[in-house]
């Protein structure tokens, strides 16, 4: 059975990737940090989501010698220059948690008061790396919407309870997760990753 490892300790990106795959039909045996003793720490130094994701891909594929697949993701709002971009998930600092990178960008959002001026979009690059060939796919997913003003809902991570994706009036915290996976840019990235992998 194809080995893949999940360049990622965020359970909410490795719940998502499992959980697309369950329902394609396609037999991958997935491995987490959760089964390696001393699973490197990549730092994320690139400055594009793309540069991040090879980082991780590769360090982890280096380590474990396998076939590994990364995620690196995050939130761009037009209002705010595209910020938090790259920095997503330190947003509101170092260890900020999912809470406080919402808080602050809620806050920065205080005056910006009509919906259409809010906008905003997920980005995921996704790349797979192979320790022998180095790169061998990537892709991109992005899913458009507006922030709201306040938090809804309490399923998905991160950001989800503030993002209203276009043509819905929930938030992505609100949508089942075969739901969000429909639409989202974790979805988008993985069902390009899945025409890839479907005949590999
Ligand atoms: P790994 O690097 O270990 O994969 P991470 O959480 O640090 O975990 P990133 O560096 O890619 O991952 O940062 C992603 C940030 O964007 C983080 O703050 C997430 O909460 C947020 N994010 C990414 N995808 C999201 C999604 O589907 N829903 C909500 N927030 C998301």
């Amino acid at each position: 059975m194809l080995e893949i490892v999940i360049s990622s300790r965020n359970p909410g990106k490795i719940d998502e990737i499992k959980a697309f795959f369950l329902s394609s039909g396609k037999d991958i045996r997935w491995l987490t940090c959760r089964d390696f003793k001393n699973f490197p720490e990549v730092a994320e130094a690139g400055s594009t989501f793309f540069e991040n994701a090879k980082l991780k891909a590769k360090a982890v594929s280096k380590f474990t010698n396998k076939l590994t697949l990364a995620d690196d993701s995050g939130l761009a709002v037009d209002c705010l220059n595209k910020k938090p971009g790259i920095y997503s998930s330190r947003y509101a600092g170092k260890n900020a948690t999912d809470k406080n990178n919402r808080d602050k960008l809620l806050k920065e959002m205080g005056n910006v008061k009509k919906i259409e001026d809010r906008s905003a979009r997920f980005i995921c690059s996704m790349v797979l790396w192979d320790p022998k060939k180095g790169l061998i796919f990537n892709t991109e997913g992005i899913c458009e919407g507006k922030i709201g003003t306040a938090e809804k809902g309490d399923k998905g991570f991160g950001y989800d309870p503030i993002f209203i994706p276009e043509g819905f009036n929930r938030t992505m915290a609100q949508l089942d997760q075969e739901e969000k996976n429909k639409i989202s840019h974790r979805g988008k990235a993985l069902q390009g990753f899945y025409s890839f992998i479907e005949n590999f």
